[in-house]
């Protein structure tokens, strides 16, 4: 749905809009005549080393390819003519890659930091530097890198300013996975896309007490929250935070 979103710009981007497409007309089964998106790729990804090569056909796709996971959670994905990877979920009104760096599954990492207060679940939630939107910290795998180690990496990076605090390695060795999966990021395109691992870190013995959050690198501030059905969080973070509810029993 989000990235189906054909009344503004692509993010970043002044003039690049989604070519339409209603919700019979998402699957590449259903035939769609005269389907002709944008092929937008946004420079600021042309030869950044995170970043794959313009030509797909250079990318060893649904394997590991030294180093880079592009195996889909979803299963084996098919690539069109050109070989570029198509997007598992359908149809998405651009095609290239947008802002993100990989053709294929873009792997992310979502941390869910939590404790009860006052009776209440609350989370560390930051705020977005590129949409303003509330989020989990989370952000993409480095290539060789594992999804559990990332998860963490990204937490200090984004919600403690980059500081590593012993005591909170007791934290990090209790996390529970609650998501593996795509993600409705709005930055997703036909032939590039985001999928996530999330972990719960649970914090039952006042480890984060006296910690002082801070953000950092694409989070412009970091904050408990309490998690409610209100909340309005980017990609399908508001999904996540209520899967992460769900387990302590509180429905949102
Ligand atoms: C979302 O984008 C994921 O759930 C993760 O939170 C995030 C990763 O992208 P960056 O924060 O690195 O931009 O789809």
């Amino acid at each position: 749905m989000k990235c189906r979103d054909t009344t503004k710009p692509y993010l970043r981007s002044d003039n690049i809009f989604r070519f339409y497409v209603n919700d019979v007309q998402v699957p590449w089964a259903t035939k769609f005549e005269g389907y002709l998106p944008p092929d937008y790729t946004a420079k600021s990804v042309e030869g950044k080393p995170w970043a794959d090569p313009p030509n797909p056909k250079e990318c060893a796709f649904n394997k590991n390819d030294g180093g880079i996971n592009r195996i889909s959670f979803h299963g084996p994905y098919t690539c069109d003519e050109e070989g570029r990877p198509l997007n598992p979920m359908g149809r998405t009104g651009l095609r290239g890659r947008g802002t993100l760096g990989r053709w294929g599954p873009n792997h992310a990492a979502d941390a869910i930091v939590s404790k009860m207060a006052g009776g209440q679940l609350q989370f560390v939630a930051i705020e977005r530097h590129d949409t303003g939107e509330l989020a989990i910290p989370g952000g993409m795998i480095d290539k060789g890198e594992s999804a559990s180690a990332a998860v963490i990496r990204e937490f200090i990076e984004e919600a403690l300013g980059g500081t590593t605090i012993e005591k909170l390695t007791l934290l990090w060795k209790n996390g529970h996975e609650i998501y593996k999966g795509y993600v409705d990021d709005p930055r997703n395109t036909d032939n590039a896309w985001m999928e996530t691992t999330c972990v719960n870190f649970h914090d039952t013995s006042g480890l984060l007490d006296d910690v002082q959050l801070k953000a950092g690198d694409d989070a412009k501030t970091a904050r408990w929250t309490t998690a409610s059905k209100e909340l309005k969080l980017y990609a399908s973070h508001a999904q996540l935070v209520s899967l992460f509810a769900k387990a302590y029993g509180i429905e949102l």
